[in-house]
């Protein structure tokens, strides 16, 4: 396998300042014919090297002379003697036959591109690196009945009625833009349309197109966007720069979204929600991803990345915009539990296995292995300490300054540190080591009372990851306060303490009664911490913390306590009967309730351990569900009687208490009376939202029951036809607890609507399976070679939805032997299958490392 190296980076040899293209769309052929001004970059004799895949090359020209070069697998050579040219080339694509949905591609009756991070190539040849930025123009020909709306990126030019019931239309994008930030589309689509005025007076007009069917179901992006746009003036001082913003939703796509400029592509799961198909969860994630994709115009779009390792430099930063933004609109506090819960769930466990990588890793064999949680999530909680350390002001005063050196230019993440350091005089030299240190960071805490003086000691280590036997110390921001034992109440000021050094020792004096430590206040810093607290400790803190996040995670570290042992879960009872009775009193708002009442997942249990023990983790988990449910029947009843029914309004109010509801509601079914399964069916029949009716049908997902049989049945008739909704179908049952969930997605695997086309579909059932810890790993391992087959399929299909696949596999360290040996087994059958595709290849490689 070939790996890029970053010690290996040279700026381009060739630059291209302007692209001409002229496409005649064709699902089957589509030709395309790119005009490339070159120009020579330095004081060298090198050949122009371009690159391209599944090209047919049909016609290369250098300054109007043919020329017979002949492409050597993925690049193309072209000796050009002067220190500039004009290189056209014609090549004809298929569309049709492109199933790795990377350059252009079918989905329904579309034609679409994704183009980052390498699949403009499989559109023309070019120097397909984010460093070359140019001026693209771009004339999109085709039937007029088939493709009557032609999108590319930029402005939209002049239309062109030709002969044969043909047309044409030309887009001029004015900014210089890298190739993976190309985009075209053609086909039937309507639009819901609107318009922006900018701070300064600018009149865009603003369009979501997809099919016409669903552009009722679009006015919840649309307000997202409208709301983004406005956000990013006021909080960062950014305004829209083209006359046009259109999104286009499409069904197939490897990805959430696509920034691309002017022309953002989306999977339609993102963008299209009305109450009856939608979550909750959903529409914040419509407006989230509606955001993010947004806010790269600026970060990513203006200023982009010098290469594929400082992928983080655009996409670190921009979570955390979209995340500050989605703050913004709602419940900070659940939004910030919501942030942490994800990184938790997905970036923790690949910093600590084999996957394990720095936000800027420093090589890959293939970068579509690098859109991790690791370069996105912890990537944003870095630039949250920045925030963090450098306060509201001075990081804004970094972002100017940032975006004022580097518009129009493709950077590193050392230019985006520098800014900031210039524009603050901060020295930041030693936190640029979460850029190169991969792995979760452990901050150990003691503390020693003597008299009224409170000794508090915080050590931090950093453990050994693949290819990092050794760590320095971090630079990290952690924010902790004291808590009154007596009085429940935080004792002097929040303190935000930097740490540097090893240990850290801090002084508390005159104290007049024992105290708690609140420790990690808003998580702070992006680590582990160990800090002994009895449970009754956990449990008063659990009640009496005045940090939401500080709060919920006493009662997430009370629970894991408890869950690690047989005991009787009295003490998480009580906490949980406290914490309903503050919600009921109005003292606690309901969605933090929903949140903070919910058992930490059987996978994050098994994440604290050293070797997972899936059974057991189980048998206890669900015996506290149990033991919860049962003592706590009459206020669950409370709870749902009180909160559910709340109709379709989007505020925080009805979001949490429709959240809390269906928490109620599902240890209702827990307990297990007639009544609770008749309230489940009643709140599935007379649902007046998604969130509801999944809720409902979630509730008795894992049980054996006619109830069940007859919502599973119902979901899918209600909405068959409907992907999006359909997925939610295969995903429900995918994670059911019941003991022939395996059994079931077998079943499921050969439903005539599961497809391996689909990404979407694929997460739904197989995806979703393997999140779920006690059925995916089955001690005989037919979970695992379940999860082998369906990625042996989908590797020949479109490798970089099979390798995302590898891996829950790559876990095995964290199992008992036995199935660490099946999970090896099948990594090791898949990177023996003759065939597979570099990205199989790396990521069950460096599984098996
Ligand atoms: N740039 C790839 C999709 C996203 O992160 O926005
Ligand atoms: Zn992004």
């Amino acid at each position: 396998m070939n790996e890029v190296r970053l010690s290996d980076y040279r700026p381009p040899d060739w630059l291209v300042p302007t692209v001409a293209l002229d496409v005649r769309l064709d699902v089957d052929r589509t030709l395309v014919t790119s005009r490339l001004t070159v120009t020579r970059n330095g004081d060298h004799r090198r050949p122009l090297r371009l690159d391209g895949q599944d090209l047919e090359t049909r016609r290369i020209l250098v300054d109007g002379a043919p020329v017979e070069a002949v492409p050597n697998g993925e690049e193309l050579v072209l000796a050009i003697p002067g220190d500039s040219a004009v290189v056209e080339i014609e090549v004809a694509i298929a569309p049709r036959t492109n199933t790795r949905l990377m350059g252009l591609y079918g989905s329904d009756d579309l034609l679409v591109t994704q183009c980052e991070a390498e699949g403009f190539r499989r559109i023309t040849w070019f120097p397909d690196r984010p460093d070359v930025l140019s001026l693209y123009t771009v004339r999109l020909e085709g039937d007029a009945a088939q493709f009557p709306i032609l999108l590319s990126n930029g402005d939209r030019g002049a239309a062109e009625t030709l002969d044969g019931g043909r047309h044409a239309v030309t887009w001029t994008d004015p900014w210089p833009k890298p190739s993976y930030l190309f985009a075209m589309v053609g086909g039937q689509l309507a639009a819901l349309r609107d318009e922006f005025v900018t701070m300064n007076g600018r009149r865009v007009e603003l369009a979501i197109w997809t099919a016409a069917a669903d552009v009722g179901r679009c006015s919840h992006a649309m307000a997202a966007l409208k709301a983004s746009m406005d956000w990013d003036e006021r909080i960062y001082g950014r305004e829209y720069d083209l006359d046009q913003f259109n999104i286009v939703a499409v069904s197939d796509f490897n990805a959430g979204a696509m920034e691309n400029k002017g022309l953002n592509v989306f999977n339609s799961k993102y963008i299209l929600a009305d109450s009856e198909t939608a979550t909750d969860a959903d529409f914040d994630a419509v407006a989230g991803v509606v955001a993010h994709e947004y806010f790269h115009n600026w970060t990513g779009n203006r200023v982009t990345c010098r290469d594929w390792f400082q992928l983080s430099l655009k996409e670190g930063l921009t979570v955390f915009r979209d995340q500050q933004f989605s703050a913004d609109q709602g419940s900070a506090a659940v939004r910030r539990i919501d942030d942490v819960r994800a990184l938790r769930a997905v970036q923790f466990p690949e910093d600590a296995g084999p996957h394990a990588h720095p936000i800027r890793p420093d090589h890959y064999v293939e970068i579509g292995n690098f859109y991790t949680a690791t370069v996105y999530n912890k990537g944003a909680e870095v630039i949250r300490m920045l925030h963090t350390l450098l306060g509201r002001d001075g990081f804004r005063r970094g972002t100017d300054l940032y975006f004022e050196r580097h518009d129009g230019q493709a950077v590193t993440c050392e230019d985006w540190v520098a800014a900031m350091e210039a524009a603050t005089g901060r020295n930041l030299t030693q936190f640029r080591r979460w850029y190169d240190q991969a792995g979760t960071p452990t901050v150990t805490v003691h503390m020693a009372r003597a008299g009224r003086q409170l000794t508090v000691n915080l050590a931090q280590s950093l453990a050994a990851t693949p290819g990092q036997p050794s760590k320095a110390m971090m630079h990290m921001p952690f924010r902790l306060a004291l808590i009154g034992r007596d009085s429940g109440r935080r004792i002097g000021d929040e303190r935000l303490v930097e740490l540097t050094a090893g240990e850290t020792r801090l002084v508390f004096e005159d104290l007049d009664e024992p105290v708690l430590l609140s420790l990690n206040r808003g998580f702070s810093a992006p680590v582990k911490v160990v800090a002994p607290a009895s449970r009754a400790d956990l449990a008063f803190l659990a009640g009496a913390d005045d940090d939401p996040f500080a709060r919920w995670e006493a009662m997430q570290r009370l629970s894991l306590d408890v869950l690690a042992t047989d005991d009787d879960p009295h003490e998480l009872v009580d906490a949980i009967a406290a914490t309903l009775a503050d919600g009921a009193a109005g003292r606690l708002d309901p969605a933090f309730v929903g949140e903070a009442v919910l058992l930490p997942t059987e996978a994050f249990i098994g994440d604290q351990a050293s070797v997972v023990d899936v059974e057991s983790i189980h048998r206890r988990r669900e015996a506290a569900r149990a033991a919860i449910a049962a003592v706590l029947e009459p206020q669950w009843w409370q709870a749902w009687h009180w909160h559910s029914g709340t109709g379709t309004a989007l505020n925080a109010g009805a979001k949490g208490a429709r959240r809390l509801a269906n928490v109620a509601l599902a240890y209702l079914v827990t307990a297990g009376s007639a009544e609770a399964l008749a309230a489940a069916r009643q709140q599935y029949d007379g649902a007046a939202t998604m969130t509801d009716r999944i809720g409902a049908l979630s509730a008795l997902i894992n049980t054996d029951t006619p109830e069940r049989d007859a919502c599973l049945a119902d979901f899918y008739d209600r909405f068959a036809g409907n992907g999006d909704v359909i997925d939610k179908w295969f995903t429900v049952q995918a994670l059911s607890t019941r003991a022939d969930t395996l059994e079931q997605v077998q079943v499921l695997l050969r439903h005539k609507d599961f497809t391996l086309h689909n990404p979407n579909r694929l997460r739904a059932l197989v995806g979703a399976f393997a999140a779920n810890q006690r059925r995916f790993h089955a001690a005989d391992g037919s979970g695992y070679r379940l999860l082998a087959d369906q990625l042996l399929a989908v590797d020949r299909i479109n490798p970089q939805s099979a390798a995302r696949l590898a891996v829950p596999l790559g876990r095995w360290q964290r199992f008992d032997a036995g199935r660490g040996a099946l999970m090896q087994a099948q990594l090791q059958r898949i990177a023996g299958t003759a065939g597979v595709s570099k990205d199989v290849m790396e990521m069950a490689t460096r599984a098996l490392a």
